[in-house]
């Protein structure tokens, strides 16, 4: 959204001695006469979907914060303004900031072919998308599929109108530029409302560009967690401002201003991990420079990437080689059959009584690992020692003292899927514990065996692990998925741990050779206890 402080400061000529701040206040006063106005239709013509980020912490203050935004950027004045051309000195940072985006994106999606056929196009949404800046720089690196997003539907149409099929050859003077067409439409589409409601649908993407917009978000941790789930592995996320961070925190120290951009731009590298911490999100080391968040032009360019293949990344999660040495399985890296370097997290601990709900209500029953022995091992139930949230990879049930009945497939190697967490879309006052809960992707016969009809729900189904109360479980995680979500309640829940399980699966069972598939055979399973 910042894009508008932009076009308004460059589009009048952005001279050497540059008096942006003026021409932004100019701009400024021009649009509060007409925001009335535009924000009464923007609201009209904006969904309110239920949110897909989880449940909406302030509904209210979100709903009041985009209609001030939608407001403040939809006036003729400042449509006019926005779409005029950009000095060349700007057009040079937003190639770059496209650049930073998709840099080694589309070498990745070649590898990633099962077949020689030619890779899938490149897919990014454009956050704050405005009249849309950004798009003719992200079409230049090979984006075939642009979705730009904004609060704003009159910026939106001008977007259309710049960036239409008819346009684009003319813009790009490129003879390719058909090959830019995606289904026959033209390559940026629209979607207007706020980036937290974008449905799921719309991903998986290829990339996420906040550019000049992650100040003005209502909730940019939001944002980001968004961003991480709609993104694919591997998949890159930036937040760019083209004029750079101290002309951000400037605009913010401005009267007025502070609503309307209301969070500052993350100061450095630091920073840049507190705000994507629990997210599977790692700091790129590329653009980024830490001196005031920004480099030798002035340009803020910060790229976070999803790790790919959802592999643990021993920066995303920091406990990975203190809890890993600590427990009792030796190094983080590497073990039987695992590429050396591979981060995982080896797990041990007696399975205890839980809530009963995994069974009882959701049908995904989750053994619970005493809290008090993996605190013993060196991991303390600490988000910031393990970040709160769904992991994947291994678990054993190990036979001996403790163990109950079953037979010998309960004993053997089974994937697993793994909330560490508070479980807040259940524990709704807070007051339960924190636990690490384990679901086994294998039907045990010791609870199948007396468990009730398909579907009933009996005393064995509440209770499928109570056989196995006191035995120890050990787990080999070695992939990261999300972080916990407070959703709308179960049916939410469930569906989104139906895909962890789904995307979880495919992860470790894919024998082509990826970092998950060979833990299996990591010798911590394999050895007695
Ligand atoms: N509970 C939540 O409140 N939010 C979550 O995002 C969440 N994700 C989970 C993912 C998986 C794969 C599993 C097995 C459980 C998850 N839970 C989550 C915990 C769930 O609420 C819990 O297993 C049941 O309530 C039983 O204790
Ligand atoms: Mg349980």
């Amino acid at each position: 959204m910042l894009s508008r402080h932009l076009r308004a400061s460059a589009s009048r000529g952005c001279p050497s001695n540059n008096p942006i701040s003026q021409q932004w206040r100019h701009h400024h006063h021009r649009r509060h006469a007409r925001a009335p106005i535009a924000a009464a239709s923007a609201a009209a013509s904006t969904p309110a979907p239920p949110s897909p980020a989880g449940a909406d912490p302030d509904p209210e203050g979100r709903r009041a914060h985009n209609a001030r935004q939608a407001g403040a950027f939809s006036g003729p004045a400042v449509l006019e303004t926005f779409s005029a051309r950009q000095p060349p000195e700007i057009e040079a940072r937003l190639a770059r900031i496209a650049r930073a985006a998709t840099r080694g994106l589309a070498n990745a999606n070649a590898n990633n072919a099962v077949s020689a056929a030619p890779p899938p196009p490149l897919r990014v949404v454009d956050v704050g998308a405005g009249t849309g800046c950004m798009v003719p720089h992200l079409r230049a690196c090979g984006v075939e599929d642009i979705l730009a997003v904004d609060v704003s539907e009159p910026m939106l149409t001008e977007l259309r109108r710049a960036h239409s099929s008819a346009k684009t050859e003319s813009e790009t003077g490129s003879a390719s530029a058909t090959a830019l067409l995606l289904g026959n439409t033209p390559a940026a589409r629209t979607w207007c409302g706020d980036f937290v409601d974008l449905p799921a649908y719309m991903g998986p993407v290829d990339a996420v560009v906040f550019n000049a917009v992650y100040g003005n978000m209502h909730d940019p941790r939001r944002a980001l967690l968004r961003a991480s789930l709609l993104l694919r592995p591997g998949g890159r996320l930036v937040i760019s401002h083209p004029l750079g961070r101290a002309w951000h925190e400037a605009l913010r120290a401005r009267d007025g201003d502070a609503a309307l951009v209301p969070h500052a731009l993350p100061a450095d590298r630091a920073a840049l991990a507190e705000a994507a911490r629990g997210l599977p999100l790692v700091v790129e080391e590329d653009e980024f420079v830490d001196e005031g968040g920004q480099n030798e032009e002035g340009l803020f360019c910060a790229v976070l990437s999803v790790p790919p293949a959802y592999a643990l990344d021993a920066r995303a999660v920091p406990a990975v080689a203190a809890a890993t040495s600590a427990g009792s399985g030796g190094g983080n890296c590497g073990g039987a059959g695992l590429a050396a370097g591979t981060p995982v997290l080896r797990l041990e601990a007696p399975i205890v009584r839980g809530f009963g709900r995994g069974s009882r209500q959701l049908g995904v029953p989750t053994a619970n690992l005493d809290p008090r022995a993996l605190a013993a091992g060196g991991l303390p139930l600490d988000p910031h020692a393990l970040p709160r949230g769904v992991y994947f990879g291994w678990a054993r049930l190990m036979a001996g003292e403790g163990g109950g009945g079953g037979d010998d497939d309960d004993y053997s190697v089974h994937p697993m899927v793994m909330n560490v967490g508070v479980r807040p879309t259940v524990n709704v006052g807070g007051q339960e514990d924190a636990s690490v809960e384990v679901h086994v992707m294998h039907r045990y016969s010791a609870s199948a065996a007396t468990a009730g009809e398909q579907g009933g729900v009996s005393g064995q189904q509440q209770q499928q692990f109570a056989e196995f109360y006191g035995a120890r479980m050990r787990v080999v995680v070695t992939g990261f998925l999300r972080p916990e979500i407070r959703f709308d309640g179960l049916p939410a829940l469930l569906s989104r741990i139906k895909a962890d399980i789904g995307v979880s699966k495919a992860q470790l069972l894919d024998e082509r050779g990826g970092p998950h598939f060979a833990a299996r055979r990591d010798a911590f399973l394999s050895s007695s206890p």
